[in-house]
């Protein structure tokens, strides 16, 4: 009797964890991964290594700073939607393109030969907020959707302060492979996020501040004793394409202020 009853219980569980399941939606591209270069500079992202991602950046106020938006280890992805947040008194939306194939930067979704896509272009939805949207044209179809990794969009922004804590966030990724195109479209909704940060021009060692060490790692990398990886941007503070001793000045009289 209890045997019996259990086994009630059992189907009863298996019936409600069923319907559960067919409820949540889990594509081909649910261990894929959406991130943000900040430097488009370096790149080769049909085999993106982590070495190509920069989540960081040095720019001021005034500059323009373009950005790559990236996808990795995608599984016959049909389309995506995506949107980027951030703060609409230091950056100002400016424009959001497929790819540039001038530069050799083409769209993931033209990687197969004969691929067409419905690009939207990217808008400012509510102020700090940017959607990117974007789908193969046609039936879905596995042999012209691609797998690996490459380029979901290119967006510009221009700053508007020298302020730091600036920073871009993917506040939704969904990424739709080839069986959930269609009707009624399932999408996966992407965990593995990789969000990006402006820093302030000065800030040599990338932590988001403008201090003390800053100004003495420039004398290091005057000196050749920085151990770090330096970008020029970080420490060109009187611009002159050239780090030296006026941008740790300039630098040590900047903190002195604050
Ligand atoms: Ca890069
Ligand atoms: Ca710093
Ligand atoms: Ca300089």
């Amino acid at each position: 009797m209890i045997f019996y009853r259990n086994k009630c219980l059992h189907l009863t569980f298996s019936l409600f964890f069923l319907l559960l399941s067919s409820n949540v939606w889990a594509g081909s591209n649910i261990s894929a991964i959406c991130m943000i270069d900040m430097d488009m500079s370096t790149f080769s992202y049909d085999g993106i290594t982590l070495n190509d991602v920069e989540t960081g950046i040095s720019a001021g106020n005034g500059n323009i700073v373009r950005i790559g938006i990236l996808a990795h280890n995608v599984v016959n992805l049909y389309g995506y939607e995506i949107r980027l947040k951030y703060n609409s008194e230091k950056l100002q939306f400016i424009r959001g393109i497929e790819g540039d194939p001038s530069k050799g930067l083409n769209n993931i979704l033209k990687k197969e030969d004969g691929a067409e896509i419905s690009w939207m272009p990217p808008t400012v939805i509510i102020p700090g907020t940017v959607s990117i949207s974007n789908s193969l044209k046609g039936t879905p179809s596995e042999s012209i959707a691609p797998e690996g990794s490459g380029i979901l969009a290119i967006i510009e922004f221009k700053l508007l302060s020298n302020r730091p804590d600036n920073g871009i966030m993917i506040s939704n990724a969904q990424f739709v492979d080839v069986q959930g195109a269609g009707d009624n479209q399932q999408a996966d909704n992407i965990t593995h996020l990789f969000h990006g940060m402006i820093n302030p021009i000065g800030d040599v060692d990338g932590n988001g501040m403008l201090q003390l060490t800053d100004a003495i790692n420039i004398l290091k990398i005057l000196s050749n004793i920085y151990e770090g990886n330096v970008k020029l941007a970080s420490g060109d503070i009187v611009n002159n394409d050239k780090i030296d001793l006026k941008d740790a000045i300039s630098l040590i009289k900047h903190i002195s202020m604050y």
